[in-house]
């Protein structure tokens, strides 16, 4: 079978380079460069010219070429020959492969129905076309469960919606205005890395940078203040914030009165809420509190910056809402370089029309249940569910590393009445568990449009090679299943290009494909409250959110502190972070390859000296960290980065890497966010001892 042909519109470049957009799970975006040899990638490189990444790439990126020619790469279909999770699988063609995957689901179908197959798909590739897009169709065709939910993202945006109205924030970029600058709850230099320029330009016109974050991060590490909460109790550290702001007359009382209801609920509310009262929860003195606040309201423009870390909790949509509040009570809004810098997703939405890919008309009125996608390992082992999984389709992602609950995930994948398609580059954890396996490609292989989440520029991705062996883009997956299963609807079979073109008709496709990128077309200086604005239809922010009445969940800004986490456990347990640490890893992307896992080590748990020394561990100890979900073994680091109470599992590593089966998300919690869809990964206690 033959590849269709991607493009075939006017070349950008010299014959030989090709401009492109990476497509990781992450907030750069950065444009680049390849150069073509013989029909091989040769070299990538940074764009020079992309005004956000400026010719830069990553530590990981930088061998990427190295990943697409990686002789473990999937170039074919598999069918699996082993037990699941062996990883024993042969190679099939791909009519055999298809036409397996076309017998089983309308065997799962006729038997139990659509609803029997569930999608699930993370953002593996995050290009406008290959993250999703026909899927939509062909799920709907075949009347399967949605996925809902969102292990990363979508509870930041609820969140503040439920303050402003609108997820919207400010232009990253306008970081370099400010003169404080407070990095909270992110760990710029490690998952943000082309924004720490800017943040360098602020500095060197006199600005201060604070960072909240309860390890001492590499970023904590090179900024000027370091305030360091204990996890999950910020939303007291910032009513606190607002308690001093309103006891000091702090308050921008003109743009409170014009932009915001519910000031006077919001200041009888905090009354009581002292930095005193505060540093009880949150670990952090009192004074400290009292200058952040201060500095905050004094030292202008000041902005949040903030991205994914702090969702993580089971109150991780209130952090958002609370956090929301604070450039409000100080007008901060008004200021180029102020306000709140988060994922600017909302920006794009008027111009890049995700909608295009939907077809519910091709479900033909079959009620299509949703089930959330953080909760896998649950969907998959319940018995009650009516009807059961007994489909299951994976792309984009590898859940038993990334998802909570994995020892759960791994039990259900094992189950011989469930079938399994995982679309993959890799054998990962995850695709060792599928009956069938099909090749994906790479960036560097196909056609897409990259809409940044950190930045204004979307990039435009020419592929730059034939597809390697057999492997297809994922459109093309979904094109050959739905020919496989019989079905003959157009909407099923639209290419690629047309595809883009249908999502992209404000853009300027033509000055992308020519440059590799465009700014979003919206005014240079961005300020989207500063004359209030918001997304409620009076305009105006709220204080109080009648709307979260609903859901039991408190109207006021409020903390409390979680069902399972430090402030209610007793002191033998300890709270589990499981962040990002690798330079050369994004999630499980390439801790499996050479020149990258090898490099990093090997996984560990970091803990401080008093902890250890209450358990009689020593530095490099074996030592078995475990909770009622799961347990590793892991060398132990002794670390003064981390308070006492806290310790910290690196996120990203495979099974193969740690003696058992077991990864990071074998320990964490399911459970879901209270609001956004989001899930509580560090709500997580666990206990360590020596081995
Ligand atoms: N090298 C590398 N870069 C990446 C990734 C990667 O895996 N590797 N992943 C990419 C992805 S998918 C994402 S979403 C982004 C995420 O980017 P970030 O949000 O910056 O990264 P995280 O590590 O998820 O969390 C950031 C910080 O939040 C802190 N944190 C945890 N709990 C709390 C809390 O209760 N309060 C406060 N104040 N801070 C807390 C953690 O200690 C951590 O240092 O990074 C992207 N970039
Ligand atoms: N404990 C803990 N867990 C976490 C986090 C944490 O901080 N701690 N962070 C969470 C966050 S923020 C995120 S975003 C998630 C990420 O979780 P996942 O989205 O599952 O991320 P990856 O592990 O990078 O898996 C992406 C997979 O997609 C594949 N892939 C890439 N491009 C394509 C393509 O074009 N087609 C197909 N078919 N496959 C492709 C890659 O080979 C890779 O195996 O993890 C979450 N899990
Ligand atoms: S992973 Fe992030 S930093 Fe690295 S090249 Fe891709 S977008 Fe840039
Ligand atoms: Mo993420």
């Amino acid at each position: 079978m033959r590849f269709p042909a991607f493009y075939s519109g006017p070349m950008a470049s010299s014959p030989l380079t090709f401009l492109g957009t990476c497509h990781h799970d992450c907030p750069d975006s950065c444009g680049w460069v390849a150069t073509v040899e013989d029909g091989a990638v040769t070299k990538l490189r940074g764009n020079p010219a992309h005004p956000f990444s400026r010719g830069e790439l990553c530590p990981k990126v930088n061998r990427f070429v190295d990943r697409v020619y990686n002789p473990d790469r999937l170039l074919g279909p598999r069918i699996r020959t082993g037990p699941k999770g062996s990883g024993e699988f042969r190679d099939a063609s791909w009519d055999e492969a298809l036409a397996m995957v076309a017998e089983q689901v309308h065997e799962v179908i006729a038997e139990h129905g659509g609803e029997a197959v569930m999608p699930w798909q993370s953002a593996g590739t995050q290009g406008l076309i290959q993250m999703s897009s026909l899927d939509q169709r062909f799920f709907a065709k075949l009347g399967a469960t949605r996925q809902t939910g969102s292990l990363c993202g979508a509870t930041v945006g609820w969140g503040m919606a439920v303050t402003n109205g609108s997820a919207m924030g400010a232009d990253p970029m306008d970081i370099a205005h400010s003169q404080l600058v407070i990095l909270w709850g992110t760990n710029t230099r490690l998952t943000n890395r082309h924004l720490w320029p800017f943040i360098e330009k602020a500095r060197e016109r006199g600005a201060q940078i604070v960072v909240i974050d309860p390890i001492r991060t590499i970023t904590a590490e090179a900024a000027d203040d370091h305030i360091q909460p204990l996890p999950g109790t910020d939303i007291a550290l910032m009513l606190a914030m607002m308690h001093v702001l309103i006891r000091d007359d702090l308050v921008d009382h003109d743009y409170v009165e014009s932009h915001t209801t519910g000031y006077a609920e919001l200041e009888q509310h905090v009354a009581d809420k002292t930095p005193e009262w505060a540093a009880t929860i949150c670990g952090v003195d009192a004074a400290t509190i009292e200058a952040l606040a201060r500095d905050y309201a004094t030292v202008r423009p000041a902005m949040l910056r903030t991205l994914i870390g702090p969702e993580h909790y089971e109150s991780g949509a209130m952090f958002f809402r609370t956090m929301a509040c604070l450039p409000l009570l100080t007008g901060s809004w008004k200021e180029l370089g102020g306000g709140v810098a988060k994922s600017v997703g909302a920006y794009a939405e008027p111009f890049v029309d995700h909608s295009v890919f939907r077809a519910d008309h091709l479900a033909e009125g079959k009620t299509r249940r949703s089930l959330s996608m953080n909760h896998l390992g649950r969907n998959l082992t319940d018995a009650t569910l009516a009807p059961p999984i007994h489909a299951l389709f994976v792309w984009g992602g590898n859940p038993v590393v990334t998802v909570p609950g994995a020892e759960l995930i791994r039990r259900g994948l094992e189950r011989e009445d469930l079938f399994c398609v995982v679309s993959e580059q890799f054998m990962t954890d995850t695709a060792r568990y599928a009956d069938v396996v099909f090749p994906a490609t790479t960036q560097l292989e196909h056609a897409d449009v990259v809409e940044s989440w950190g930045s204004l520029y979307v990039g435009w991705n020419e592929p730059a090679i034939q597809p390697l062996g057999e492997a297809v883009p994922n459109t093309e997956l979904w094109r050959r299943l739905a020919k496989a299963m019989g079905f003959t609807e157009p909407e099923l079979f639209e290419d690629d290009q047309s595809l883009i073109a249908s999502a992209t008709t404000t853009l300027d496709m033509e000055a992308m494909k020519r440059d590799g990128f465009i700014r979003l077309p919206v005014s240079k200086e961005s300020l989207p409250f500063a004359e209030g604005g918001f997304g409620f239809p009076d305009g105006k922010a709220r204080f109080v959110a009648a709307e979260l009445k609903d859901q039991g969940l408190p109207t006021l800004p409020t903390y409390r502190p979680s069902k399972e986490g430090l402030a209610s456990s007793d002191n033998d347990k300890l709270q589990l972070l499981t962040p990002k640490v690798h330079r050369r890893f994004i999630n499980s992307s390439y801790s499996g390859l050479a020149g990258h896992g090898d490099r990093e080590g090997a996984p560990y748990v970091e803990l401080s000296r008093a902890d250890a020394t209450r358990r009689t561990i020593e530095e490099d100890d074996l030592v078995r960290v475990f909770n009622d979900r799961g347990s590793l073994e892991l060398r132990a680091r002794i670390t003064d980065r981390l308070r006492p109470g806290v310790v910290a599992v690196p996120f990203g590593w495979w099974s193969e890497h740690h003696d058992s089966q077991s990864t990071a998300n074998s320990l964490t919690s399911d459970t879901l966010t209270d609001w956004g869809g989001g899930v509580a990964y560090s709500d997580t206690l666990v206990e360590i001892s020596p081995l």
